[in-house]
């Protein structure tokens, strides 16, 4: 059995210690152990109250996520040691020590009171899994909170701080010394007092409020549809909350959790979200290094560059609490940088999202220089200067002369060789990649790129820097791209050759957008602005892709995009909504009759195979390449740094699902219609199709 419970006994009040480390999830000797320990207590005369306490890092971080989809397992299950809690006759007391989420907060609710460390957070963030609270929180929950701070707890999944938890009545008390033995005189003074331990199920004031209330669901029902489109878990939270407020039968309520519980763990977006989050966590390993590595010790950081990419990468620093220096060559783009960054942060504040103290905290960790050799004064550089391999190379060549001994050197670079910035220096051991996304204090995905030379302790002191700022972090070989953006060139270039045989953009988008996309390529396009492309073609006298014809022609009648109003659609009076526009039309029907393209009529289908194949075929290469570890390393990326839709679980997970038998016959065909090199089958997916095997058996 996996994890346990200690049972202590401190004069009359039962000490029930939750030992399951890190986050104690409720895995089998758990559920055992709770059941034990309440019973032994219960039989014990001597004992008069009980108190349940986490060790380690959480009270109790929820179920045990990897038993989902796996064989039943053995001893108690939770219901049954949960009942046991709830109707035990002595009254139980939750120490809420650290993170309390989904069934570890239900857990909780199942006691009679709850007291919590300061810091601690609670939360129901099973949505997040594609699940619902199923052992009692969607019923629970809503008699403490209200219908609508409980439902935006369980829809939203986020976490909730201690104080925060207090106001909502979701915790009776905050421990201000310690906690377990506040807790421990509590438990005695309420056994004492002789009163029947309250039960959250038995609270009916606070919900009675909202019965018959249907504006809430129906703002709530709305929210969801705007911003989980795609997703069957919250709709289902929703039900489940509408039964608890609409009926004062308890068990009735628990009942159709439950059978709302069972869809959720049938539902292929619970397996992918949990691919998901086992992927991004499998992700921070490198296999054959030590976890136990001595890692550089990272108090302070520089950043080369105070342009969009480094202004946000400081504030990554700046937010987890590092100072920072900031370098850039020209005083005024300096000076530009941190005005960026106090904007930035002021937004914050007027949203209410950061008070102006931890505002002035934050930007007094952010230190600009104009002098290159303060930055020396660092244990981590990361140079953000824009795209050229002989900048770069010079400025790793002045950091070389300057960084301490066993600094971490990173280059943000996107696309270019890591090798040969790193050969610019003298310790191209110390040298990796660290690739943000735009924008970098926003997007939670970083590449951190691993040269032919960098150090085992390089790579992993970058993982663990890319942790402390709150970044997922995937290791990616140096390749051209790396993981994400030389697969991303698949997508985009099918997307436009399209167009080119007959399909249209806004059917093209809507496709994409079905499929769970925040916006298909071409509103993207529309969004980041086609002059990018278009003026950097011009720079190098022009492209002979026939792919960009139509973004090109469309830049020279002034169509940039969204920021002039027009583009491949037409944008009225600074709205987003892409609207359809007959010169865009026009250029594209012109820009196929002078190719000659054959036309088409394309299915939903096609299309999707079309864009989302070419991720699956570059990324089978990526893998056997061995430029990429693991295939959930690709989804990670894709999922975190592109909008790929976690609930079908990234590129790869969904090829898994489509089965790659069927995606290689797509695959050949594509390749036989068209020659392009882009759709030659990668081996890895030709032996694992073949093989009758799956890209998470290759992961295994
Ligand atoms: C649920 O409760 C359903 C119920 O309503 C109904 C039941 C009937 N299980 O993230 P970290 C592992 S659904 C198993 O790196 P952190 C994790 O894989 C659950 N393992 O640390 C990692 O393993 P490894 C609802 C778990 O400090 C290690 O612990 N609960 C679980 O950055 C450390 O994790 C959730 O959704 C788990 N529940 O963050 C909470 N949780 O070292 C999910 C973690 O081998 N968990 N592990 O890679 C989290 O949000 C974060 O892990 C937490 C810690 C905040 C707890």
């Amino acid at each position: 059995m996996k994890g346990t419970v200690h049972y202590e006994k401190r004069d009359d009040v039962a000490l029930l210690s939750i030992d399951n480390p890190p986050v104690n999830p409720l895995s089998s000797g758990v559920r055992q152990g709770l059941f034990d320990g309440v019973t032994q207590a219960l039989e014990d005369d001597v004992i008069k109250s009980i108190v349940v306490t986490g060790m380690h890092r959480a009270f109790i971080a929820g179920a045990d996520i990897s038993e989902f989809g796996a064989a039943a397992s053995e001893g108690v299950g939770l219901h049954e040691a949960l009942k046991l809690m709830e109707d035990s006759s002595k009254p139980i007391i939750a120490a809420i020590n650290h993170t309390a989420f989904g069934g570890g907060l239900e857990t909780a609710l199942c006691c009679n009171y709850r007291i919590a460390a300061p810091t601690a957070p609670v939360g129901l963030p099973e949505v997040k899994l594609g699940l619902l609270p199923g052992a009692g929180g969607t019923q629970r929950l809503p008699r403490l909170a209200g219908v609508e701070a409980a439902l935006n707890a369980m829809v939203t999944g986020d976490p909730i701080l201690a104080p925060q938890a207090l106001e909502l009545g979701i915790i009776d008390k905050i421990a201000e010394g310690d906690l377990v033995e506040e807790a421990i005189a509590w438990a005695r003074e309420i056994a004492a007092s002789g009163a029947a331990p309250s039960r959250v199920r038995d609270i009916e004031d606070r919900i009675a409020q909202d019965r018959g209330n249907d504006e809430v669901f129906t703002r709530a029902a709305a929210q969801i549809e705007q911003r989980q489109r795609n997703m069957n878990a919250p709709a289902r939270i929703l039900k489940c909350v509408e039964m608890a407020a609409n009926t004062d039968d308890f068990d009735a309520g628990l009942a159709f959790e439950a059978e709302q519980f069972q869809e959720c763990l049938n539902d292929p977006q619970r397996e992918a979200l949990i691919h998901i989050f086992f992927a991004e966590r499998a992700a921070n390993k490198i296999p054959g290094v030590d976890k136990d590595l001595p890692l550089i010790d990272i108090n302070k950081g520089s950043v080369v560059g105070a342009g969009l990419m480094g202004g946000g990468i400081a504030m990554c620093f700046a937010n987890a609490g590092i100072p920072v220096r900031v370098h850039d060559n020209d005083p005024e783009n300096l000076a530009r940088g941190i005005g960026v960054i106090e904007a930035n942060y002021a937004r914050t504040v007027s949203r209410g999202r950061l008070s102006q103290a931890e505002m002035d905290e934050r930007m007094s960790l952010i230190i600009p220089t104009e002098k290159f050799e303060d930055l020396g004064d660092a244990d981590v550089v990361i140079e953000a200067v824009y795209e050229n391999l002989d900048l770069k190379k010079g400025i790793f060549e002045r950091l070389d002369k300057i960084m301490p001994e066993g600094a971490l050197l990173a280059t943000n670079t996107s696309a270019l060789d890591l090798d040969a910035i790193a050969a610019s220096t003298s310790r191209p051991a110390d040298v990796c990649g660290m690739h943000f996304f735009s924008p970098a204090n926003v997007m939670r995905l970083l590449e951190v790129v691993r040269g032919e030379k960098s150090a085992p302790v390089t790579v992993a002191s970058a993982l663990a820097l890319g942790k402390r700022i709150g970044k997922v972090s995937v290791v990616a070989g140096n390749c051209p791209g790396f993981i994400g953006n030389r697969m991303i060139h698949g997508y985009s270039h099918q997307a436009a050759l399209m167009i080119l045989e007959g399909a249209k953009p806004a059917h093209v988008d809507k496709v994409m957008y079905d499929f769970g996309l925040a916006m298909g390529p071409f509103t993207m396009l529309d969004m980041v602005g086609l002059d990018l492309g278009w003026r950097a073609r011009k720079m190098v006298g022009g492209s002979n892709d026939v792919t960009v014809r139509i973004p090109d022609e469309l830049c020279e009648l002034g169509r940039y995009g969204q920021k002039t109003g027009k583009g491949f659609y037409r944008y009225e009076d600074g709205d987003r909504t892409p609207l359809p526009d007959t010169e865009a039309d026009e250029v594209i029907k012109k820009a196929v009759e002078e190719l000659g393209y054959p036309q088409k009529e394309f299915t939903d289908e096609e299309i999707l195979k079309r864009c989302i194949y070419p991720l699956v075929n570059i990324g089978a290469k990526i893998l056997e390449e061995g430029h990429a570890l693991r295939a959930g390393d690709i989804d990670t990326v894709y999922c975190n740094g592109y909008g790929f839709p976690t609930q079908v679980g990234g590129p790869m997970w969904y090829a898994d699902s489509v089965g790659l038998d069927n995606v290689l016959a797509d695959i050949e065909r594509f390749f036989a219609d068209s020659g392009d090199e882009l759709w030659k089958p990668s081996e890895l997916l030709v032996t694992l199709a073949k093989d009758g095997k799956t890209f998470a058996s290759f992961d295994a």
